[in-house]
């Protein structure tokens, strides 16, 4: 049976939500003008003002704010409420440069909640649940977000936070937890350790994986689902749009439906800026329609991804988007061949790997090389020197095939490369250019 969270919304015809989303944009571009003057600079500059955006269909008129508005914005220059009305704030986790920091009224915070809330029912989730959250909390959106939904859901929840593998399988397997959240990566760090600890899918409690944060493919659901005996379901956000919950998967489990009574989504080609027609594959730009302290108008995610309208038969309304492909910042240049990392990872999980790898470009002699360190699977172990061989060969050829260009695939001992408690860190880019 399909639950839902706030059915009247979730499931509300498309012209209501349409007409939601005209009146919200209206009231939100005035608020934006009204109290961001970063952000009405960049109106005036276009020639565009609060009276020219009547309904989503004026959007395009409105110019985009990109991670390099935030950071020339940094920390207060697109905060639009006084700073008492706001009561938390949250912060991406980029190793270089400054942080995007994102502030929350508590209006905000219920929002926010509502969401991760909606995509807990949507999974199955009720209050009948024990909901164990492995997403690191503190600056990061993931533990306080999803910490968040589970509390309106009302799942008995643990806060357990990232890292200390033991202690979290101590007490998913003492509490009888039913519901894991955590990024995909740590969750098959876990089904392997839980795996080795001589606990079988028929002995672990969970049912329900909530899982994103990061890029995940189909293969790697399966291998998650199968080690931890769970359906696993995919959840995607961002700090500046909120965290997660921004999109959710449903029983049907094709695409993530977005959370459109809150946020407008559009698909733009990167490299133009020019909104491409429904069903194109492109970069998402999410509008917030609700946000009062951190309001971002046609943010530039860098995920590339496509969105369906085809009707979902859980009877939701709002748009799905696909898996995204990836980031277009995250995309590799090698050889002059663009790479997304999810293209070699699909070919590893293909031939029977699981999602540890790394993937390592340098340049020699002014050309780039290509390294991927493969671990190879417990039940692969060999001292067999052909037998390695022959696996390594396989792997070269299905890049090539996929990529056009050859890596140098090498095999390493099981658990040999260091595993991450949040996002995997899969590319060492060593070029200096
Ligand atoms: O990762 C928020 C989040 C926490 C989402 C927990 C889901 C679960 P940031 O750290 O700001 O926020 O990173 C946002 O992560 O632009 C995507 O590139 C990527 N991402 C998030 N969810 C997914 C997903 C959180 N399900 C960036 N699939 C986004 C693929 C995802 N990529």
């Amino acid at each position: 049976m399909e639950r839902y969270f706030q059915e009247e919304i979730e499931c509300a015809p498309l012209e209501k939500i349409k007409a939601m989303q005209d009146e919200k944009l209206a009231k939100q571009v005035r608020h934006v003008w009204d109290n961001v003057p970063y952000y009405r600079a960049k109106m005036e500059e276009k020639g565009v003002r609060p009276e020219d955006i009547r309904s989503a269909a004026d959007l395009s008129k409105l110019p985009f704010l990109s991670k390099a508005d935030l950071k020339a914005a940094y920390p207060y220059g697109l905060l639009a409420v006084p700073l008492r009305d706001c009561v938390r704030i949250h912060s991406t986790s980029g190793t270089t440069g400054k942080r995007v920091i994102a502030f929350y009224t508590q209006e905000d915070i219920d929002m926010w909640n509502d969401c991760c809330a909606r995509a807990i029912m949507a999974a199955g989730g009720t209050n009948e649940d024990v909901c164990h959250i492995a997403y690191g909390y503190g600056l990061f959106t993931g533990g306080a977000g999803v910490d968040g939904g589970s509390h309106r859901v009302g799942c008995l929840t643990v806060p357990a936070s990232s890292g200390n593998t033991e202690r979290q399988v101590m007490f998913i397997m003492d509490l009888k937890a039913t519901i894991l959240c955590c990024t995909p990566s740590y969750a098959a760090y876990l089904g392997e350790s839980m795996k080795e600890m001589g606990y079988g899918p028929d002995d672990i409690p969970l049912k329900i994986g909530i899982f994103g944060a990061e890029a995940w493919s189909e293969e790697m659901r399966r291998d998650i689902e199968k080690t931890l005996g769970i359906k696993a379901y995919d959840i995607y956000g961002l700090t500046e749009i909120s965290g997660p919950g921004v999109a959710f998967e449903c029983s049907e489990q094709h695409g993530m439906h977005i959370n459109e009574d809150h946020f407008i989504v559009e698909v733009i080609d990167p490299d133009t800026g020019e909104v491409l027609p429904e069903g194109s594959q492109g970069e998402l730009v999410f509008t917030s329609l609700d946000k009062k302290a951190f309001p971002l108008l046609r943010y530039r995610t860098r995920d590339i991804c496509t969105l369906s309208r085809e009707k979902c038969s859980c009877g939701r309304t709002f748009v799905r988007m696909m898996k995204p492909k990836g980031r277009s910042d995250d995309m590799l240049i090698i050889r002059g061949v663009n790479v997304f990392p999810s293209q070699i990872e699909t070919v590893l999980l293909n031939h029977g790997y699981a999602a540890n790898y790394q993937i390592i470009i340098d340049r020699v002699n002014n050309t780039d090389t290509l390294d991927v360190k493969v671990e190879l699977m417990p039940q692969m172990f060999t001292d067999s020197v052909s037998e390695i061989d022959e696996r390594r060969r396989e792997l070269a050829e299905g890049i090539k095939n996929i990529l056009g260009i050859r890596a140098k695939v090498s095999l390493v001992a099981p658990k040999s490369i260091e595993r991450s408690e949040g996002k995997a860190v899969r590319v060492i880019d060593k070029r200096k250019i």
